[in-house]
């Protein structure tokens, strides 16, 4: 059995996460292993309830305090019953986003801080941390250009903050990656889908050198 692995992937509105994800995860298939493609907020029934609660546009909406809880126990959930069970299997897990955004949004861009976000995500999933995060980057413009080509004025409840509010979650993205260099892989998102994930391939090779 090969060791089962964790990559995330992370970054902005419209940085092409989820295209990445696809394209990742058909090329671990085809290279013949095991892989789990999955999502958050979301990915067990359980947290795809709490992702309907926390991304609708109905009602008042959350408090950033209540929003981080709410996105802890969805990330709780989805370690325990998901992501844990599949890297002990031997399974590859591709997952996009995972608990950096929820540094990045609710820690630094809401205001509720880094140690706290560590200290949910320590109580709800034991701290658990990818193997290897992508960052995917491309400047604001660009994403807003790609979003409104595919939702044109539609956005979910976090999606719609305003800029400043985007600029701060980009800052705390890039600040992560520096600070974590190993961890961390930054991707310059910005060009063609294909080119793009030739650089991600590029950036997981010693993973799979090493599977
Ligand atoms: N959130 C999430 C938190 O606040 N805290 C948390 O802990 C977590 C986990 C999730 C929201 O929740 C917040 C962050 C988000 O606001 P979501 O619907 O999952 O909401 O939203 P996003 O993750 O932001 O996903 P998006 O779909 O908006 O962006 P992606 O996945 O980065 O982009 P993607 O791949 O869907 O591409 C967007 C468009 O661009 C095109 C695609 O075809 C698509 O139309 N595209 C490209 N076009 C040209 N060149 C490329 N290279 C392209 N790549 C993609």
């Amino acid at each position: 059995m090969t060791r089962g692995r964790f990559i995330a992937l992370e970054g902005g509105e419209g940085a092409g996460k989820s295209t990445q994800a696809r394209l990742l995860a058909a090329a671990l298939v085809a290279r013949g292993l095991d892989v789990v493609m999955t999502r958050e907020p979301g990915g067990t029934p359980g947290a795809e309830t709490i992702r309907g609660l926390l991304l609708g546009t109905g009602g008042e909406g959350w408090g950033p305090r209540a929003e981080a809880l709410l996105f802890a126990a969805a990330r709780a959930d989805h370690v325990e019953r998901l992501i844990r069970p599949a890297i002990a299997a031997g399974q590859w897990v591709v997952c996009d986003r995972f608990v950096d955004s929820s540094r990045a949004y609710q820690g630094g861009a809401s205001g509720i801080g880094d140690a706290a976000i560590l200290e949910l995500h320590r109580i709800g999933s034991e701290g658990l941390l990818p193997d290897l995060t992508l960052l995917l980057e491309v400047p604001p413009a660009l994403a807003t250009e790609r979003l409104s080509a595919r939702d044109g004025e539609d956005a979910d409840r976090i999606g719609g903050r305003g800029d400043a509010y985007h600029a701060r979650v980009a800052a705390a993205f890039s600040r992560f990656a520096d600070e974590e260099p190993r961890r961390f892989a930054r991707i310059d998102a910005g060009s063609g889908a294909e080119e793009v994930h030739d650089r991600i391939m590029a950036a997981i090779e010693p993973l799979l050198t090493d599977a």
